[in-house]
């Protein structure tokens, strides 16, 4: 049986790279030591490029492809995809957006109450025998507080949806101010931090310019407030914000993305106020099968000559 070749940035997890290897010829980016090898090898052949959110593909690589026409991205964001380069070259671009919203919305309620409650500090006293020595200092209520959304998409609104049933008062800011919803509008971030005790980032980062929430934004937050991000690192003004939990200018932060993934800033460890993860938002079996199939959907229509699953077209109107 023929099959088409392509072209994986990072490895996805092995179920999903194994039914790949089924059903097409794999080239793997992250596999090689010699990528300029490899791109020059596959560059006359590969039409579609498969990737995450993490990995995107940047001019460089998809300028290593002039057979290029469709990049697969196995995530929602797509920021880092270089869009206008690619709208530039004609390449279409897919992501997976709806099947990960609710996981993703449980997760920053989840960092929410973490963070709040302290559970994983807790958690680590009571695993080192300190329950009846150490002291467990009393924690913040989440319920009935103020809640702060930058960006109301989906998973803003998943994260505002079940953040009423904890009876908070919800505010947002957005480029634009929302009418089928009765929360209240602000129009930029620093005004909504000012109002608000929990503010969590939900926002698409292609949508937001790099570094949106930094000084500004954590002053008007203030000594009690508490931050959450489930969107993307490069959102936050990270040296600031590690600055701002350090001298306890504000309370704490809950925080699955940041910069330079996976390599994080090492001043994150020592931390006390923060809650850390992984970049795990998304990551349920059951999300990441819908995702894996979403992948495979796509992939199945490039090569089919079909309409795409589910191209991203936010980007187009501005290239
Ligand atoms: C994943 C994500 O981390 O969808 C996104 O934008 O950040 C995540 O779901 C990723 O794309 C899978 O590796």
């Amino acid at each position: 049986m023929h099959k088409e070749e392509l072209l994986v940035v990072s490895r996805y997890p092995e179920s999903d790279m194994a039914w790949l290897a089924q059903h097409y010829t794999l080239h793997v980016l992250a596999d090689t030591t010699d990528r300029a090898a490899l791109l020059a090898d596959v560059a006359p052949r590969v039409r579609v490029l498969a990737t995450n959110g993490e990995s995107g593909a940047d001019a460089t690589l998809i300028d290593a492809l002039p057979k290029l026409e469709v990049i697969v991205s196995y995530g929602v964001g797509v920021d880092a995809i270089d869009l206008a380069h690619a709208a530039r070259r004609g390449i279409r671009v897919t992501n997976t957006p709806e099947v990960l919203t609710g996981d993703v919305a449980d997760f920053g309620i989840a960092l929410m109450l973490a963070i709040a409650r302290q559970i994983p500090q807790n958690d680590a006293l009571v695993r080192a025998g300190q329950w009846g020595t150490a002291s467990f200092p009393l924690t913040t209520r989440m319920f009935g507080k103020r809640l702060g959304i930058v960006g109301l998409g989906r998973v803003g609104r998943a994260v505002a949806r079940r953040a009423e049933a904890f009876d908070m008062k919800i505010a947002y800011h957005d480029r634009i101010r929302f009418e089928d919803v009765a929360y209240d509008y602000h129009p930029s971030a620093a005004a909504l931090a000012r109002e608000v005790d929990f503010l969590m980032v939900c926002a698409a980062a292609d949508q937001i310019p790099r570094g949106a929430i930094g000084l500004e934004v954590f002053d008007a937050l203030g000594p009690e407030g508490i931050l959450v991000n489930v969107a993307r690192g490069s959102i936050i003004d990270e040296p600031v914000l590690l600055a701002y939990l350090r001298e306890r200018r504000i309370r704490g932060a809950a925080l699955d993305v940041y910069w330079n993934e996976p390599a994080i800033d090492l001043r994150w460890r020592s931390l006390p106020n923060v809650v850390l993860q992984a970049h795990r938002a998304s990551a349920t079996v059951e999300t990441r099968a819908a995702m894996a199939q979403l992948v495979r959907d796509n992939l199945a229509a490039c090569f089919g000559g079909r309409p795409l699953v589910t191209e991203f077209t936010g980007h187009l109107a501005k290239a």
